[in-house]
């Protein structure tokens, strides 16, 4: 698979972290394969992202799944069984089936993407997944002529999942991306953190991470990826469809109805961290902004 987007940021730029040294064991597995080092989108902000810890990353976090309050899914999603696990790609795509978990990452050019994580609750983290490109997964599955969205789904398993057992949203939850976003090369499957396996309350074993987008569109422990011809309904859409749209590009330029998308608060930054301006697609717009070309963003939120 092609290396289509450069990394600007480098481990100079990280947290000094223990785990994160096993990053360097996947990066030399990686050279041993001959990646290319093509740049086709433009660099991103470089040298200003410093990642959260991995206890900021892995502590507070958003899995309804595992209930509402931030602590929930370190505290419950431990009795995930994530695996074994596998996805089920269907729709309009040429091979369409159940793939193991294993044979997909198989397949896959994984590597490290430092990214802003913005949730549309106005809090903010920067993480370094480990993931690969979505592209080469539905490039994998073969993708029909008439194919123009993509819809993804978490797993349903009330048993291991207590917060599916109350009416919180409608499960399982679900998610999708226009066929373009979906494609784009900083869309991509996350697998690990800080080059370890992904915890269990972030997402494991696989979840997406679409940086330019809301923390939701982000769809965690997915099972199930279908290539569509329609707009697929979406979680936090069906839930309220005046606060959430299809589209959830981070926009400090469009509230949303209960409050002020302009700054955001960063998670790791202590008590006394002022908030920062929140940026144009969460700072991505070089890289994003013309797949909206010609988009009234207000409309399409
Ligand atoms: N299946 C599922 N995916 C989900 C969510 C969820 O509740 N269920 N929460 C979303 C929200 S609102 C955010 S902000 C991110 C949080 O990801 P993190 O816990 O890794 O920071 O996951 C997103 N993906
Ligand atoms: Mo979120």
């Amino acid at each position: 698979m092609a290396k289509r987007w450069k990394n600007t940021l480098t481990s100079a730029d990280v947290t000094p972290e223990e785990h994160y040294l096993n990053r360097r064991q996947i990066i030399a597995g990686l050279a041993s394969i001959g990646l290319a080092g093509g740049a086709a989108i433009p660099a991103l902000a470089a040298g200003d992202l410093k990642p959260d810890t991995w206890d900021t990353i892995t502590s507070y976090n958003n899995f309804y799944e595992f209930g509402t309050d931030k602590t929930d899914p370190a505290t419950y999603a431990r009795a995930l069984t994530t695996d074994p696990w596998s996805i089920q790609i269907d729709g309009l795509v040429e091979r369409p089936g159940t793939y193991a978990l294993g044979d997909i990452l198989a397949k896959m050019t994984t590597e490290e993407r430092i990214y802003r994580f913005r949730c549309v609750e106005a809090w903010s983290m920067v993480v370094p997944w480990n993931g690969f490109e979505l592209a080469d997964l539905l490039q994998m599955a073969g993708l029909k002529g008439d194919a123009k969205y993509v819809a993804f789904e978490t797993l349903h398993r009330p048993e291991e999942m207590r917060g599916q057992n109350y009416p919180i949203l409608e499960w399982p939850y679900v998610e999708g991306l226009r066929l373009d976003e979906a494609m784009h090369p900083l869309t991509i499957m996350a697998t690990g953190i800080y080059g370890k396996p992904i915890p269990n309350q972030n997402g494991a074993p696989i979840r997406l991470v679409v940086p330019w987008k809301y923390g939701f569109k982000s769809i965690k422990s997915i099972v199930r990826i279908t290539v569509t011809d329609t707009q697929p309904p979406t979680s936090w859409n069906k839930a309220g469809a005046r606060e959430y749209g299809f589209y959830s590009n981070v926009n400090p330029q469009v509230d949303h109805p209960r409050w002020s998308q302009a700054s955001e608060r960063t998670i790791g930054g202590g008590l006394f961290a002022k908030r920062k301006p929140t940026l144009m697609m969460n700072g991505y717009e070089g890289d994003v902004g013309k797949l909206y070309a010609g988009m009234d963003l207000s409309k399409h939120f």
